[in-house]
């Protein structure tokens, strides 16, 4: 209860102060108001008071965590991203029961082996939804829903021509249905028609993996655009027959938002703020999770060659992915894993629900940072790095690095 009351610290002192100035001000009016003995001065200001506190006091001096959309007319095929304030009731009334997860952010090392079987077999994959409490930024708190308690949901790594049989449990401390829609899937759903489960439950589906590429999954259950945002995305890789051209670090990064009511660095436990999602304006961008996901976990060295595996799940916005001081010797647009690549490439785009995959040399040492080029989404947490240590190589690079002078 207390670790409650410090999430919600600031709106709690919100709300008392609105209260004290509301109720002082009615205690102001009425000592004036003893004052005056025309009854029709008496109405008359209390008429304006009524009428200053509706005009200004309503609209303007309700702190923005509290005003939940409690009734938004939406017109998606199923239900809008209000969550019933049954739910947020059962947020609270069930918040011990979340496991508070110390860091959200996958590593982006996390990437399975690449395939080395030359044949199509039988892959058996499981997955847990689960609702977590875990940082955004140092006291920034968000209820995130994860797949396997991290963000994203671990990378999926299978063969052209392989059979997935991918089971999805839901856990029991979850408070909302789940399912999980994979754009590698030729299906009704991409298998979230099969896989709806309630917590506690577990469903499986089968499907057969036609197409090589990067594909994006997510949670599909209604409102999925709030399932996503809460961090309910991954990435399946479907390798190509022939395979992927070796290299020597693979690293696994995907794009998200999340929509605060209580606006950018506001402390404490935040709440969804549907309405920004639906005219798009996330309060925070990033990479794997969180503000700097990606840490210092991606090094690597001159002479090395990189591959990244870069998905977006929006949901609202398409990633200008680029690496400051890097070139990309190849881009598979879109993932497409089979078309020719485009080669020296500055900035590539990163669809919401899609993904692309970039390789690149290392020539010079250096701290590189990887960002969505719409550059004021800096701000909001869209950029990582990614170091480079070795020998410097002053025919490419030839100059005194400043710290603190770049990007
Ligand atoms: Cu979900």
């Amino acid at each position: 209860m207390m670790q409650l009351l410090t999430y919600t610290w600031t709106y709690v002192v919100q709300m008392a102060g609105l209260f004290v100035a509301f109720l002082f001000a009615a205690l102001f009016v009425y000592l004036a108001l003893r004052h005056f003995h025309s009854r029709m001065m008496r109405v008359a200001l209390v008429v304006v008071f009524l009428a200053v506190s509706i005009v200004f006091y309503v609209p303007n001096g309700l702190p923005r965590g509290i005003e939940y959309p409690l009734s938004l007319t939406t017109y998606g095929p199923a239900e809008g991203p209000v969550i019933p304030i049954g739910n947020v009731w059962n947020l609270f009334k069930n918040f011990d029961r979340f496991e508070r997860v110390e860091d959200i952010a996958r590593d982006p090392n996390e990437v399975p082996a690449p395939i080395t079987r030359t044949e199509s077999a039988t892959v058996y994959i499981e997955l847990t939804t689960k609702e977590v409490i875990a940082e955004m930024a140092p006291g920034v708190l968000v209820n995130y829903w994860t797949f396997d308690g991290k963000i994203p949901g671990p990378m999926i790594r299978v063969r052209e021509g392989d059979t997935v049989v991918l089971t999805l449990h839901n856990d029991v401390t979850s408070l909302h249905h789940h399912n999980i829609d994979l754009h590698a899937v030729t299906g009704p759903g991409g298998g979230a028609v099969s896989t709806m489960v309630a917590p506690g439950e577990s469903a499986t589906v089968t499907f057969k993996v036609l197409h090589p590429g990067a594909f994006v999954y997510h949670c599909a259950t209604p409102n999925v655009a709030n399932h996503m945002t809460h961090g309910m995305y991954g990435l399946i890789v479907v390798e190509p027959k022939e395979g992927l051209a070796k290299v020597d670090h693979e690293y696994y990064v995907m794009q998200g938002e999340y929509y605060a009511t209580g606006g950018m660095g506001r402390k404490g436990l935040q709440l969804f703020d549907a309405d920004a999602m639906l005219d798009g304006r996330p309060t925070y961008i990033f990479f794997n999770g969180k503000m700097n996901g990606l840490a210092e976990h991606m090094q690597a060295k001159v002479g090395e060659s990189v591959r990244m595996f870069v998905g977006n799940g929006g949901v609202s916005l398409v990633s200008s992915f680029h690496v400051i001081g890097e070139i990309f010797d190849r881009v598979y647009p879109e993932a497409s894993l089979t078309s020719v690549p485009f080669t020296d490439v500055q900035t590539t785009l990163v669809p919401a629900g899609g993904a692309t995959v970039v390789e690149f040399g290392l020539e010079v040492p250096g701290k590189y940072l990887l960002v969505d080029h719409a550059l004021s989404r800096l701000d909001r947490g869209a950029w990582g790095v990614l170091t480079v240590t070795g020998a410097e190589n002053k025919e490419i690079y030839d100059g005194v690095i400043v710290p603190g002078h770049g990007h």
